[in-house]
């Protein structure tokens, strides 16, 4: 398995040619790559479902070791200390999780999405909905993307460290975000197969996954211009079917957009004439209090981000290194990358290495540090997106804690 998805990885990169010799793949990079992905020992669906991680909190059913995994129970954050520098996407074993209650086990076999609502060429109730099968979609064309999955509340904590503003949800540093190969089928290929109205304006995905406490199921509608754009319905990640927390066997994949917007266990669709609502859409991921208008609308295109694949007070060495980190937008390509190594006093270029051919996909850059003295430093990296969003250095605050986008300041010591 592995192989496969190093090969459409390649097909599908850029490598920016100053950055040819760093990330050449050679045999041997192929062959260490490859171990590194296999080493994550991905089993089928059917055996991580028999064998729940913990008996006392099965929120999330794949292995999350402190290794690769901040564990916030029903949520599991990545490390970006975890993150191989060699390798573009995230494999899946590694990426983070975020579920609203707990993994649910779904069989494949039984599985079926139902689709209903006036915004069908023919209307249909719920009681009424068509319902597809795994087999039933998967006999449509089949289509591949790269792209960024990233959390509203990623970067969240540094509200607090970095802003002294409290906000409410997981405290996430910024490891709710990977960049992954998604397969599936185009929602437009399924809509336009099942006849959709001229007039179809909202549809709303809602998943199989229990009820969220008082407020349902967790469901999420969007606008019919992005159902007939780029959203996949996805059963794949990386080349394998979708691991249980990630959504198997089905999710819904809004590329570029909010974390909630991708469904996950998608169990069905509601197409309609009319705006939906959902607690997703009206108390959920949208910016409120804190001078934000009752109105702002629900949050949509992720901003833009970076990270540094190192921990927050790494020890380096007192030698030449070079650094490496990526940076992200949901509305497009990363354009340049401006870092400072000694708490935002100077700023030069990161060299950018690698990224996606395709719009959604993160940026890998990298930075030499010739001559690091003993000490303690403050590292920053400030991207910018082809669209001329460039990162803020102060977050908006809001009271959920959503979209710190923010330059962060990351902590390091030579020795
Ligand atoms: N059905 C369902 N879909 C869901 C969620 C959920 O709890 N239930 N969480 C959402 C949120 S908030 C995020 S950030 C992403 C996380 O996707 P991942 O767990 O595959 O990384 O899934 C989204 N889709
Ligand atoms: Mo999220």
């Amino acid at each position: 398995m592995a192989p496969r998805v190093l090969c459409s990885e390649t097909a599908d990169l850029l490598l920016y040619g100053r950055a040819m010799t760093s990330y050449a793949p050679t045999r041997r990079g192929f062959l260490t790559a490859a171990a590194a992905v296999g080493g994550a020992a991905l089993a089928p669906a059917s055996v991580w479902r028999a064998a729940p991680a913990s008996a006392t909190a099965p929120f999330i059913l794949k292995p999350t070791p402190p290794a690769y995994f901040k564990d916030f129970g029903t949520n599991a954050e990545m490390l970006w200390s975890s993150v191989e520098p060699q390798a573009y996407l995230t494999p899946q074993s590694r990426l983070f999780v975020r579920n609203h209650t707990s993994t649910p086990p779904i069989d494949r076999t039984t599985y079926a999405l139902r689709v209903y609502g006036d915004g069908l060429a023919t209307p249909r109730t719920e009681g009424e909905a068509l319902s597809l099968s795994f087999a039933d979609l998967q006999a449509l064309p089949h289509h591949e993307l790269t792209s960024v999955i990233e959390c509203t509340g990623n970067g969240r904590s540094f509200f607090k460290s970095q802003q002294d503003q409290t906000v409410s949800g997981t405290a996430w540093t910024l490891g709710a975000v990977g960049t992954v190969r998604w397969s599936g089928v185009l929602l437009r290929d399924v809509l336009a197969s099942l006849g959709l109205s001229a007039d179809a304006f909202s549809i709303q995905a809602t998943g199989l996954d229990d009820p969220f406490s008082t407020y349902g199921r967790v469901r999420r509608p969007f606008p019919i211009e992005k159902a007939l754009d780029d959203a996949l319905l996805a059963w794949g990640i990386n080349g394998e079917d979708l691991l249980p927390d990630h959504g198997y066997p089905l999710r819904l994949v809004l590329p570029g957009w909010v974390g909630i917007a991708s469904i996950k266990w998608l169990g069905s669709l509601e197409v309609s004439k009319t705006q939906l609502f959902s607690p997703w859409n009206t108390t959920f991921y949208r910016m409120t209090e804190t001078g934000w208008p009752g109105d702002s609308p629900p949050l949509t295109v992720n901003p833009v981000r970076s990270a540094w694949e190192l921990a927050s007070g790494a020890v380096l060495p007192a030698r030449p290194v070079t650094l490496t980190g990526r940076s992200w937008s949901g509305a497009g390509q990363i354009s340049k990358v401006s870092v400072s190594l000694d708490g935002g006093e100077s700023w030069r270029p990161a060299v950018l290495d690698r990224r996606s051919r395709e719009d959604q996909g993160w940026t890998q850059w990298s930075v030499r540090w010739g001559n690091p003295r003993p000490g303690r430093y403050e590292l920053l990296a400030r991207a910018t997106d082809d669209r001329g969003r460039t990162q803020p250095l102060v977050a908006a605050v809001n009271s959920q804690g959503y979209f710190f986008d923010a330059v962060v300041r990351h902590p390091v010591t030579v020795a």
